[in-house]
Order: structure tokens, then C-alpha cells, then sequence
């Protein structure tokens, strides 16, 4: 039975994963941490209020809960880092290397996510390879490569257990905050209350996209197979579909027939993404630790508008 320790638990992932990890191992067995204060969270479940980049705090509160696992998922979002470049490096990379270091001093197996982010302007657009070209042109970017080498660091020389994705856009019913991807979210949120919504990225820029059940699955079922398995063990490519937004208008039509889409580009967030890749290659993932998606784009939709009418 695991003991998991999860920062940024208040956010877009953390705040579902918690509530999965718990019905798998039992709520006393997973302390969700954020740097916010939450009396919901906290009635919840194991609470701490805890800022990652406080070393001191974070290992008293790892070793007071005992914990076996920490996943590691606070950090600034790639549109956010780069109006505050420097705390993003301070929060990303501090924050990081302190779940490493209390991971190697506690001997506890370590997750953390990557992003597609971690790509840049020179890598391969279409089936982009897992082992390939990662010139980031983003801070947040650049903490995220920076983090899978330091993951592969810790594996290969202090042998901590380090797991870690590549995550796409996450879609989920939570907000997201501070994303290059937080569009994929507010469109139908936007369609579903307005029927209308505008993009801040352009026509076709297609992106890789994950309806957060996959992006739990995936965390999990990486984090629970067997070790030996693992060959390139931290920031698997993972992606359940390409879109742009006008393909999620198109699938969102289908259930809100006048939907409209209207364009104001973010210059800011468009360099971002045309910076990153239109399409993963994922076949390490589905090799090494049978990664499978079950979401496509016209899924995503019907879940996300199901789950809307039910609220
Ligand atoms: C972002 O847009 O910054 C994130 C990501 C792709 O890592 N959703």
C-alpha cells in the first residue's frame, strides 16, 4: 500500500488525482499539499498547507506523514512563467530539486510531469520522437527539460525510483491557470453558457490534447508498473488527440448546432504554441507501459457537455 505525498494538489490535476489516489489507497494514505489554503480540501482528507520552494517545511512534512511516494505536480504554467520568469524558475526549479533531494534522503519513488512544452521551434512537428530535438523557447519550457534531466540524474545516480510524462492540454471540468492550453477548457464552457467564444490562438494550430481521465490513468498506471519495465522512465510522450480550434468548434457543434467561433490572437500565447509540437509519437509509452487512451475528440466533448448538463 502506497503513502503519497502530492503538491499542487489544489490545482487543475492534483485536485482530481487526489480523489482517484484515495479510492484507490484508501483516504488517510494520500496528504494533498498546496501552497493555497483549502477548509474543503482539508475536510476532505490529509491537508498541508505547504510552499514547495521551503525545503525544510516540505521534508518535515514528507516525514511526518511518513510517505512513500511523492508526486510532484506544482508549478507555474507555461503562459504565467513568462510574465514572471524568474520567480518560475525559482518556484519550478526550487520546488523540483527539493522533492528530489527529500525523495533520495527518504528513498521514495518520485513523479513528476513533463510537457509538451519541453519541445521547441527545432524539434520535429508531426510524430514528434520520444528522444529527439528539445530546444525549448519558453521558461517554463526550459524548467521542464531541465527537470527531466535532473529526474534522470536522480535514477542514475542516487537509483531513485523517478517516473515522469510529457503531458499534453489537459481538458477537465477545473480550471486551469496560467496555460498556453486553458483554451481547450474555456471553449466549452463558453459554448455551453454563451455559445460563442474566442480563441487567442489561431486557426490551425493543433495541438496535443487529453481528457483528464486518461491523464489519471496514465499517471497511475506509470507509477504502479513493475520498474524493470522502464527504459526511458522519465517524460514519456503521451496524447490521446491533435486539435486546433476549429476542430474542437466543429465537435462542439455536433451537440450546440449555432456555436461560434471568433479569433483575437495572444501574441504571447501564440509563439508559445507555435513553438510546441502538432503531434506526439507515443509508442514508448504503449511499449513499455502499455499507455492507452481512451478519449478521442468527439468522446472529450460528449463527456465534457454530459457532465455540464448534470451540474
Ligand atoms: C500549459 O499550457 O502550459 C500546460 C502544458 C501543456 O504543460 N497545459
Amino acid at each position: 500500500m502506497k503513502r503519497i505525498l502530492i503538491t499542487g494538489a489544489l490545482g487543475q490535476i492534483g485536485s482530481e488525482l487526489v480523489e482517484q489516489l484515495r479510492m484507490i489507497y484508501g483516504i488517510s494514505n494520500v496528504i494533498a499539499a498546496d501552497i493555497r489554503d483549502s477548509p474543503v480540501a482539508r475536510e476532505e482528507g490529509p491537508f498541508e498547507k505547504m510552499d514547495v520552494i521551503d525545503g525544510k517545511e516540505f521534508s518535515t512534512i514528507a516525514k511526518r506523514h511518513n510517505v512513500d511516494t511523492i508526486i510532484h505536480l506544482a508549478s507555474i504554467l507555461s503562459a504565467k512563467a513568462e510574465s514572471i520568469p524568474i520567480k518560475s524558475w525559482k518556484i519550478n526549479m526550487s520546488g523540483l530539486l527539493n522533492g528530489l533531494e527529500i525523495a533520495r534522503e527518504m528513498k521514495l519513488q518520485f513523479f513528476t510531469p513533463s510537457s509538451i512544452a519541453a519541445f521547441g521551434h527545432s524539434t520535429p512537428k508531426e510524430n514528434t520522437p520520444q528522444v529527439t530535438i528539445q530546444r525549448p523557447a519558453t521558461m517554463y519550457g526550459i524548467n521542464k527539460t531541465a527537470g527531466e534531466l535532473l529526474c534522470d540524474y536522480y535514477f542514475k545516480k542516487y537509483g531513485i525510483d523517478t517516473r515522469g510524462i510529457r503531458l499534453p492540454g489537459i481538458i477537465s471540468h477545473h480550471e486551469p491557470g496560467g496555460g498556453t492550453t486553458d483554451y481547450a477548457v474555456e471553449i466549452y464552457k463558453a459554448a455551453f453558457k454563451k455559445g460563442r467564444y474566442t480563441s487567442y490562438l489561431e486557426k490551425g494550430t493543433t495541438l496535443d490534447m487529453m481528457y483528464i481521465p486518461d491523464a489519471l490513468d496514465a499517471i497511475i498506471q506509470l507509477m504502479e508498473i513493475d520498474t524493470s519495465k522502464l527504459i526511458n522512465r522519465n517524460a514519456y510522450n503521451i496524447s490521446s488527440f491533435s486539435a486546433a480550434p476549429e476542430d474542437f468548434a466543429q465537435a462542439i457543434r455536433k451537440h450546440i448546432p449555432h456555436f461560434q467561433l471568433d479569433y483575437k490572437i495572444d501574441p504571447i500565447r501564440q509563439n508559445i504554441a507555435d513553438s510546441w509540437p502538432n503531434r506526439l509519437d507515443c509508442i514508448a509509452a504503449i511499449k513499455e507501459w502499455g499507455f492507452q487512451p481512451k478519449y478521442d475528440l468527439e468522446m472529450t466533448t460528449e463527456a465534457m457537455f454530459r457532465k455540464m448538463k448534470e451540474k
